[in-house]
């Protein structure tokens, strides 16, 4: 963490519009009198400086009388202040393996004087495409037809999926086929329930009607039951009973990635930042890492980053639960949007910045949610960031990443066994969505879904990176060559956390190569 003179020294230099980079601010918090010495440097800079690094600090004092600064004693060990880069030794790959320790003081300062915008990035970037974007297309009005064209709509797109694989019939033709006979159906999940015998009867809904599915306790595909969630589309293949009024399971398919997907990758080195619930507005933002996190996208290690993914909870919000307001450091909307901007002011003018809502943000909170309106896209215009709804799918140097806020990940982990889906490993309720090629397969509980004709949470495209947030818990793994991440947050521990036991993981970024699809977290 960084002492009580670091922090003065980079709120001195973020009043006058400068980033600095952790080194720099290290270097000013040792000298004796931090204030003074950042004052000056302040004064002598020249005008179209955009990051101070630690070349320019010294650069800059050499020419200041040694009584107002003098120099620290032991700069680079001193064990009392820390920076980003300490915390680096403890990146993690997919691979397992460590990364190899970040640049060395002289390292930085080779090509420390180059700002923002003289730096590689971007030469080559290419056009970011976003789709499925409920953005200015919502046209539900919440009445009981719009709720049955979503529901259908849900069901063509995944039965189509399912389509190739199974020889399925509609429930009313099933029904008419002579007992005893193999058959098909692809439909809706409307019921999970045991029999007296402990066997699984599954209600099937198609557009025709429904039809009573039993999987039996004994057979291998039982175990499948745990990972049945009310709404999903799913195919089941089994042997019609005599009288053609049950089908007894053989096989139950989900829509699923085939397991031979392999994702597209970027054809050069380029990396993506991959963040989510920053929260700025609670008491428990955390400031510091925020800064040294901004600091250290302005060094050369950072340089092949070009993309900061945000997907949803920029703000705390107001009125989002009960008793909120106690820990508001910022208690209206616009005001916490201005300060994010701020924030965001911080990041590389370089860096493509995509952000879309969350549950906190001041958007409807019924998914598809829409992008946000005019007046705050104008407060946080400052970076030019894109602004797209949750969810949406972007593709940034041919990879497509999936962003999604994540909600439904509270249902899943409430309904799933701890082997499928945990708040430790919030990448595993991932891959089951992406199993049932749906961002919310469950309505009716904690999820809200906005009733337009069609559902945008269906995931009709295969992505190649799955990007969360929501449950404030950093993970990530691969689900047949999809790479599934939640970037954890900004947020230390909240009170309603504590009381349910929740701890979170703070500050740590997923920074994924694009060329690769491999993960390192830089701790802040
Ligand atoms: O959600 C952060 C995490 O905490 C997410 O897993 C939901 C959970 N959470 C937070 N507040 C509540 C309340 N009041 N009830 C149930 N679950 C909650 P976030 O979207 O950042 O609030
Ligand atoms: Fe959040
Ligand atoms: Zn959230």
């Amino acid at each position: 963490m960084y002492s009580e003179s670091s922090e003065q020294v980079v709120q001195l230099l973020l009043d006058h519009g400068y980033n600095a980079d952790p080194d720099a601010v290290k270097y000013l918090s040792n000298l004796d009198n931090p204030q003074a010495a950042t004052h000056e440097i302040i004064q002598s800079v020249p005008d179209d400086t955009l990051i101070l690094t630690s070349n320019i600090v010294k650069q800059a004092l050499d020419g200041i009388p040694e009584n107002q600064t003098s120099s620290p004693q032991s700069f680079n060990t001193d064990p009392s202040v820390s920076s980003a880069d300490q915390h680096l030794d403890n990146s993690k790959n997919l691979s397992g393996q460590s990364k190899e320790s970040p640049d060395e003081m002289e390292g930085v300062n080779s090509s420390a004087g180059s700002s923002s915008r003289n730096s590689g990035r971007s030469l080559e970037r290419q056009t970011v495409d976003i789709c499925g974007d409920v953005t200015g297309e919502s046209i539900g009005t919440g009445e009981y037809d719009d709720f049955v064209k979503l529901f259908r709509d849900r069901y063509e797109k995944l039965s189509n999926q399912l389509r190739s694989r199974v020889n399925h019939r509609p429930t009313d033709s099933v029904e008419k086929m002579s007992g005893g006979s193999d058959a098909a159906l692809i439909g809706m999940v409307n019921d999970v329930r045991s029999t007296s015998n402990g066997h699984w009867l599954i209600e099937l809904e198609d557009p025709h009607g429904t039809f009573p599915c039993l999987i039996m306790k004994d057979r291998d595909i039982a175990e499948v039951v745990d990972e049945l969630l009310l709404d999903e589309v799913i195919a089941v293949e089994g042997t019609l009973s005599d009288d053609s009024g049950i089908l007894f399971a053989d096989s139950v398919r989900f829509p699923d990635i085939p397991r031979t997907y392999t994702p597209s990758t970027a054809d050069r080195h380029v990396q993506a930042a991959l963040i989510s619930d920053v929260h700025v507005g609670s008491v428990d933002f955390v400031e510091d890492a925020w800064h040294q996190f901004t600091s250290w996208l302005h060094k050369p290690e950072a340089e092949s980053i070009e993309y900061l993914l945000i997907a949803g909870d920029m703000v705390e919000g107001v009125g989002v639960y009960p008793g909120q307001d106690e820990e508001l450091e910022i208690v209206d909307i616009y005001e916490q949007y201005e300060q994010f901007s701020e924030y965001l002011k911080e990041v590389p003018d370089d860096i493509e910045i995509i952000m879309i809502p969350g549950n906190h943000d001041a958007v409807r909170l019924a998914e598809p949610q829409p992008g946000f309106d005019q007046e705050l896209r104008d407060i946080m215009a400052v970076h030019d960031a894109r602004i797209s709804g949750n969810p949406s799918t972007v593709t940034i140097e041919g990879v497509s990443v999936l962003m999604y806020h994540g909600v439904s990940l509270d249902e899943l982990i409430a309904e799933l066994p701890d082997d499928k889906a945990t708040y430790d490993d919030p990448h595993l309720p991932m891959h089951q969505l992406l199993k049932k090629r749906h961002l919310a397969p469950q309505y009716g509980g904690h999820m809200r879904l906005a009733p337009e004709p069609e559902d945008y949470l269906v995931i009709d495209e295969i992505p190649d990176i799955f990007h969360t947030g929501h449950v404030h818990k950093r993970g990530f793994g691969k689900y047949h060559g999809v790479l599934a991440i939640n970037s954890g947050c900004w947020q230390s521990q909240t009170e309603f956390q504590k009381s349910v036991d929740l701890v979170p993981d703070v500050a740590g970024v997923p920074v994924v190569d694009l060329d690769t699809l491999n993960v390192t977290v830089h701790t802040f």
